[in-house]
């Protein structure tokens, strides 16, 4: 065997690799994600996200070991009442972001077991599940702010 092909040999093996830890990497891309801060007393606040799916996504729940309870929920207009109520699942289409914000869909910790304080961070897991039906989590770690920070990613 030729010193160039062992070389070509390894090449093809290590773009085996990497095709396969790509097709292993989350399907979706998270962009902006924050938490609310909150203070003494208070039971519960939100997080928000952008979450573009590479490939046709469900996201089944999230989950924190800051909050008793978490949850995905939307506001909707009820008359001319806002209310929020929690959604069993959230469609991800492929290519399409989907935007978690105040106002909108967001994650809602609720039994907070301490203030999440300013500055801090929070951990959030994403239960996702792709369209053959296999299940997925996306481990994130959420900067906690009294605001939306601003992004290289604000339109
Ligand atoms: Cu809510």
């Amino acid at each position: 065997m030729t010193l160039l092909h062992k070389l070509s040999k390894l090449a093809a093996a290590s773009l085996l690799l990497a095709s396969t830890a790509w097709a292993q990497a989350p399907a979706v891309k998270v962009e902006g994600a924050w938490a609310r801060a909150s203070v003494q007393g208070q039971k519960g606040t939100g997080a928000f996200m952008k979450l573009t799916a590479a490939e046709p996504m469900v996201l089944l729940g999230v989950s924190s070991p800051a909050a008793g309870v978490s949850e995905v929920h939307e506001m909707k207009m009820d008359g001319d009442v806002m209310r929020m109520r929690a959604v069993a699942q959230l469609e991800l289409p492929a290519g399409q972001a989907v935007e978690l914000k105040p106002g909108g869909y967001h994650v809602m910790l609720m039994d907070l077991k301490a203030p999440l304080a300013k500055d801090a961070s929070v951990p959030l897991t994403l239960r996702l599940r792709n369209a053959r039906g296999v299940e997925s989590r996306l481990d994130l770690v959420l900067p906690v702010a009294a605001s939306a920070p601003a992004g290289p990613h604000k339109h």
